[in-house]
């Protein structure tokens, strides 16, 4: 690779000079300058300085086999040389998304047998309110139009991404959203549940405000409810388990379809394929990306439920939507071997029966009692841990977020990425992950607790 040519420096002089980051303060970046991850294998990834870092992140949410794949790059060179290219418009298919439609019917909820593909998660939840709001027209309800969704929702950082989302920095800078998009609370106990409320109240709680919020509309007024099964962006939220089932009948009391984004649990994060199966929801639209490949390629896919696909099939008339690369023959060929291997080395198994609950285990036995965590969660492989300054009262350090931050750039010094959002570490690591690697998570994260502490009492 050419980059070898180039120093560390020159590399983030030329970065700072051509390259606008996703969510980055430009200024600071200048004055930190990038760290320049140049390869990667397995768990572990490695800068240009030759520094080894634990994965606790999968990239973004997405490296779900791990890294240094050779059967993933294989399936994309022999894709490439027989067929780099062709569109899917005009009554034209290529193999690859064919057979992957086929696999991804076979591993989706019942009702689930359509796919509709795009490059990224926030174009796919495009294609999904263009969609939902499309049914109700082809309905004869063009006034069904609204969408209900949560405060602190990620649904992509596009136009229609961010309205969707319940983000309210980025609803600050888009100056103007698409309209009919409501916001209701969001199912975060630890923060958000009474004294003295149980979970399963809470849960109930929390799911009344989806009912309001179609209530205060007018149910012929409301399209649809979009949520993440669990949030992950928003920091890994996980509902209390009264909550997605009585989503469910709010939804179907009021015919409002209900659309799942699981760009995040798609593909085995909960120990299921789908989150929609870990949590029995039945949804009509189930929005997916990331590790549909293994982040190995961009590709999306908006799986779309029966309901809606047999009203596009009898109403028929033209869907005035789709993108140049929907089903790229590449991306589709890498999904497929990328979920061949998820299956041939069981690693859905794997999360829902070994390392799913072990995970859990080590969270609330080694990291849960540390004076700065105040509530450790998990589901499958995807984890929280809660940063306090005092555990009795939930009271948190000032400035907001700061302490969060030490502690990631511990993690970091010790070899263990992870993220920080708000207050709150979050973990994501690839599904490949074993009992050691969890193992060794756990004691360097605890080490960076350790050292965060240690500063946090100087400051
Ligand atoms: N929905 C969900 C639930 C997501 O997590 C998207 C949609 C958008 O996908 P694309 O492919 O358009 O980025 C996401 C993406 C973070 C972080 O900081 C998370 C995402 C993206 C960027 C940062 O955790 N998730």
């Amino acid at each position: 690779m050419t980059y070898q040519n180039y120093s560390l420096k020159q590399l983030q002089q030329i970065d700072a000079a051509h390259h606008l980051h996703p969510f980055t303060d430009h200024k600071d970046l200048r004055e930190a300058g990038a760290r320049v991850i140049t390869h990667a294998n397995g768990p572990f990834i490695y800068d240009s300085e030759g520094t080894e870092l634990l994965d606790g992140m999968a990239g973004l949410w997405c490296v779900n086999i791990g890294y240094g794949r050779d059967e993933l790059a294989e399936a994309a060179y022999a894709q490439m040389k027989e067929l780099p290219y062709y569109n899917s418009f005009f009554k034209c298919s290529t193999p690859t998304p064919v057979l992957l439609s086929k696999k991804l019917a076979e591993i989706a909820p019942r009702n689930v047998n359509q796919v509709f593909y795009g490059s990224s998660g926030s174009e796919a939840n495009d294609t999904a309110l263009r969609l939902v709001r499309h049914y109700w027209v082809l309905e004869g309800k063009p006034e069904k139009n609204r969408v209900i969704s949560r405060k602190m929702a990620y649904h992509g950082s596009t136009i229609a991404g961010t309205s969707l989302g319940g983000m309210d920095a980025m609803h600050k800078q888009l100056n103007g959203a698409v309209p009919n998009i409501v916001h209701v609370m969001m199912p975060y106990a630890y923060e958000l549940a009474l004294p003295g409320e149980s979970d399963h109240d809470f849960g109930l709680r929390a799911a009344k405000s989806v009912e309001d919020a179609i209530l205060e509309a007018g149910a012929d007024k409301v399209a649809a409810f979009i949520g993440e099964p669990v949030m992950g962006a928003g920091g890994v939220k996980i509902p209390p388990a009264s909550y997605w089932p009585e989503v469910q009948r709010i939804c179907r009391k009021y015919d409002v379809l209900l659309m799942l984004d699981e760009v995040i649990t798609g593909y085995g994060r909960t120990g299921e394929w789908f989150a929609a199966q870990t949590f029995g929801i039945e949804a009509d639209t189930i929005t997916t990306a990331k590790a549909l490949t293994s982040g190995y390629q961009p590709l999306s896919a908006l799986l779309v439920g029966d309901r809606i696909a047999s009203t596009l099939v009898e109403k028929g008339g033209e869907f005035n939507h789709g993108y140049t690369y929907s089903g790229h023959p590449v991306a589709c060929a890498v999904a497929l071997k990328n979920l061949e291997i998820i299956e041939r080395e069981g690693l859905v198994d794997r999360v829902r029966n070994d390392t799913g609950p072990y995970f859990a285990r080590a969270l609330q036995e080694r990291i849960a009692g540390h004076d700065l965590v105040g509530e450790v969660r998990s589901i499958g492989l995807m984890g929280a841990i809660e940063i306090v300054r005092d555990k009795a009262t939930k009271e948190r350090f000032l400035p907001s977020g700061s302490a969060a931050v030490a502690v990631r750039d511990h993690a970091i010094a010790n070899g263990m990425m992870l993220r920080a959002t708000g207050d709150t570490m979050i973990l994501s690591p690839p599904l490949i992950w074993t009992r050691d690697t969890i193992d060794m998570a756990c004691e360097r994260i605890g080490k960076a607790l350790d050292l965060a502490q240690a500063d946090l009492r100087k400051r």
